[in-house]
């Protein structure tokens, strides 16, 4: 009789285990994959043992630019995503969650894009994406501009006709446009409040702009969180800090005084960050090769070769007063004299070092590019693309 029991409760076990199975089968259609490793050993454990396989959400490369999130396949699914490959031994798989205008995203790696990327985009009405974090843990977010081309600012570096608006946040960020693939900022998030960028792409100006944004969600003890209110953060020995917009051709606009107009954006003020790497104590800063990588105020075309990117066209102190970079305390690479201010303007830039910490370079710039009391208006500036580099202790 006992054994007869027995026997019927391994019978029913049995059937219940098949059950199971075929539901787990049915609904996810990867009981090997999501959620697996049922055992049973027959006569000692009647039910199934079922343990759900645990691996990362970490970040996947794919084999196009774009990087993913290891997710289950029905998490990816859930989430609109597009799933590109395996990942965690191919128990995962490398899930990339693209969005475009109008959304609304709690997904860490989302792909901001413009409608029909990479085709260009005519123009329309402002395109947003409401971004909240995906948990509590989450301090910062990092935008990757991995491609973003929309139009020029007028001469006087404002940009009316594109914007990328950015509002939310902790970070104060400045309204950019122009041309800014590579840039990176920082956005601290405000508690639990969402992150909200909108791009507004004025349609009646004809221009072929896109972009392609990755937003990367940091934890608040991630190691590459920026430190609070870094606009922008560089990490490394070596670096090219660009201003943004920067770029190798002039605005064609004109400005308000009906001169030719600056790359340069207006109405900035912000922080950049370098992280001191080991072994670092300071910190020297150069312009990049070529006339124009710092041209920040002044008349580029009423000036020379002798002058653009020399020592000579290069100010400082008290002649900065509209568009400027601050460096603490530096000191002239060539010669190891302090040059007793810290503001740096012009059209060129001798090279500097500071042992201020933490490396941090302002830059500043006023509304426009106009006239003042005191000087003729900026001519065609294109702002700095400068390399900076850490000295050994
Ligand atoms: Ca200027
Ligand atoms: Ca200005």
């Amino acid at each position: 009789m006992f054994r007869k029991l027995i026997g019927v409760y391994i019978i029913l076990g049995l059937v219940s285990v098949s059950v199971f199975t075929l539901t787990i089968n049915n609904e996810l259609d990867e009981l090997d994959e999501d959620m697996e490793e049922y055992s049973e050993r027959k006569g000692k454990i009647l039910f199934p043992f079922v343990s759900i396989v645990r691996f990362a959400n970490t970040d996947c490369a794919n084999t196009n630019v774009m990087n993913g999130t290891c997710l289950a396949r029905r998490e990816c699914n859930n989430l609109g995503g597009t799933i590109t490959g395996t990942c965690a031994n191919r128990r995962g798989r490398c899930c990339v969650v693209s969005r475009g205008c109008g959304t609304t995203t709690n997904v860490n790696n989302t792909y901001f894009s413009s409608p029909g990327y990479p085709a260009a985009f005519g123009g329309g009405a402002a395109c947003s994406i409401i971004v909240n974090r995906c948990n509590n843990n989450v301090c910062q977010l990092r935008i990757d501009f991995l491609d973003m081309v929309l139009a020029q600012p007028n001469g006087d570096g404002n940009c009316v006709t594109d914007a990328i608006t950015i509002t939310g946040g902790n970070t104060v960020v400045p309204v950019i446009c122009g041309d800014n693939t590579g840039q990176t900022i920082y956005v601290d998030f405000n508690g639990n409040a969402a992150i909200t960028i909108s791009i507004a792409a004025t349609p009646a100006t004809a221009f072929r702009r896109r972009w392609n944004i990755r937003l990367v969600q940091l934890g608040c003890d991630c190691p590459g969180i920026a430190p609070n209110g870094c606009l922008q953060y560089y990490r490394g020995a070596t670096g090219t800090i660009n201003s943004f917009n920067y770029g190798g051709t002039a605005n064609t606009g004109l400005s308000a005084s009906l001169v030719t107009g600056t790359r340069q954006l207006a109405n900035l003020n912000y922080g950049i960050c370098i992280r001191m790497e080991a072994g670092f104590c300071a910190i020297q800063y150069a312009q990049n090769g070529g006339l124009f990588t710092f041209t920040v105020s002044g008349d580029v075309e009423g000036a020379d070769n002798t002058v653009l990117g020399t020592a000579v066209g290069a100010a400082n102190d008290g002649a900065c007063t509209t568009d400027f970079v601050v460096i603490p305390n530096p000191t002239v690479v060539a010669t190891g004299v302090a040059v007793g201010t810290d503001r740096f303007c012009g059209l060129g830039f001798v090279p500097v070092s500071s042992a201020a910490k933490p490396f941090v370079l302002y830059v500043v710039t006023n509304g426009d590019e106009g006239a003042t009391i005191n000087s003729p208006p900026d001519v065609a500036n294109r702002g700095f693309s400068l390399a900076y580099t850490q000295i050994a202790c």
